[in-house]
């Protein structure tokens, strides 16, 4: 009997552990590792601190307001936790790409083919240069927006990239055809409803108790279609294949 494959594991490098392994723990990235569908690590970066105080940043060369968190115990924990020298390294940063589904998808595929994932938490006013030389693989934002730190955007990626994981989410469809994905054109979801069939006057659409799927599936994608003309005309229009049409706001040549 072949041994059963190990799952991939997951690093994220902080100097605020215990806040990033509560959420690790929650909801349904806590659930996949319980499955062991992927494994988490959580490593204190402040553990590789090479002076008695364990010092982790300083101020910058040349003057300025704010710390610096300094290179050697960033390049130490990352060398400590990767198996590979392949592996992605992502440092969370305000000047990294901007993070969205399609690099959702690329990094669970640098996890699955590597078999580990580093995130490393970015802190205070910056990382020293020759960590990102040494170490770093990639940087990544969640956004034009300042956050105090870099947990909340390691687990903002990783929630993401876990809850692609094939078998995660129970009902696959439900992974596929969310917002940004490719059944949704890389658009936007439809509105939704559940019981009471009419609340404070307002009815559910007739077409969703109609019981005809082949309309409702229509229905669904003409709404989702027309949310995402209407809320995020950026979002690039698609043609979808079985209709030979495309999306409403795209030029028909
Ligand atoms: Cl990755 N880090 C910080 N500190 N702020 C951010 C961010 C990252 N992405 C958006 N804002």
């Amino acid at each position: 009997m072949s041994s059963p494959v190990e799952a991939p594991t997951i690093t994220i490098l902080t100097l605020f552990p215990d806040m990033v392994q509560a959420v690790l723990e929650t909801s349904i990235p806590g659930r996949a590792a319980r499955q062991g569908q992927v494994k988490f690590a959580v490593v204190d970066i402040r553990d590789f601190a090479v002076d008695k105080h364990r010092t982790v940043d300083d101020t910058a060369y040349g003057g300025g307001a704010g710390m610096i968190m300094m290179a050697p115990p960033i390049v130490e924990a990352v060398e400590s936790v990767r198996r590979d020298p392949e592996a992605t390294v992502i440092l969370t940063t305000p000047q990294g790409e901007t993070f969205d589904e399609v690099m959702t998808l690329d990094l669970l595929n640098d996890l699955q083919l590597k078999g580990e994932l580093i995130l490393v938490c970015g802190h205070y006013k910056g990382v020293d240069e020759r960590a990102r030389e040494l170490v770093v693989t990639r940087e990544v934002s969640i956004g034009d927006y300042v956050l105090t730190g870099g947990e909340l955007p390691a687990l903002v990626i990783v929630d993401a990239i876990v809850r692609r994981i094939e078998g995660v989410l129970h009902n696959e469809d439900s992974a596929n055809n969310d917002s940004f994905t490719t059944d949704r054109g890389g658009g936007l979801d439809c509105q939704w409803y559940t019981k009471p069939p009419a609340y404070r006057g307002l009815a559910v659409p007739d077409v969703l108790l109609s019981g005809n799927h082949a309309r409702i599936d229509r229905w669904r994608r003409e709404q989702a279609d027309q949310r995402t003309t209407e809320r995020r005309p950026d979002l690039a229009p698609v043609t979808d294949p079985a209709e030979g049409e495309t999306r409403s706001g795209e030029d028909e040549i």
